[in-house]
């Protein structure tokens, strides 16, 4: 199987109760490796970006005004097959839902503030590092 790339953030529900490093070790746990990582307060503008896709949802606005509630951690991580292993460790969007031992199954508050997100796909993930991350920001 293919080294891959993939896009993470941990959310600010997570950095708010200090889970940065408990998250990014489930990461690592499950065979991803951090190859880019900056902590950034993230822009009502630079939410709506990054969450375009969401614009016409009813969550749109409330989603955008909690990724803005405090900092995040976005992150590139690389691993084989990256896209479907992080989807996998993170678990269910609900928590609810989520299988036992995923990062939303342990840590997430609700179907919001669900403490990670990852891209879902590998064009997705290529354009969500692309707009954080210069090429040059990440070390493979
Ligand atoms: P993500 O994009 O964050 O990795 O999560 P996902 O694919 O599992 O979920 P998606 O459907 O893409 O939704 C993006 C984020 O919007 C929030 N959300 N709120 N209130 C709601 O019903 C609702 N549904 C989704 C979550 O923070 C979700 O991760
Ligand atoms: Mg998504």
């Amino acid at each position: 199987m293919a080294v891959t790339r993939t896009f993470s953030i941990i959310k600010p529900d997570a950095t708010r109760r200090n889970l940065t490093g408990a998250v990014t070790k489930m990461l690592e746990d499950a065979g991803l490796r951090v190859i880019a990582s900056k902590r950034i307060q993230m822009t009502k503008e630079q939410a709506e970006g990054f969450y375009a896709v969401h614009k016409e949802r009813p969550f749109f606005g409330d989603l955008v005004a909690f990724m803005t509630s405090g900092p995040v951690v976005v992150q590139a991580l690389a691993g084989e097959d990256a896209v479907l292993r992080n989807r996998t460790i993170m678990g269910a969007t609900n928590p609810a839902d989520a299988d036992d031992g995923t990062i939303r199954k342990t840590f997430a508050e609700s179907i919001e503030a669900n403490t990670v997100h990852g891209s879902d796909s590998d064009e997705n993930a290529k354009i969500e590092i692309d707009f954080f991350f210069d090429e040059n920001e990440i070390v493979g």
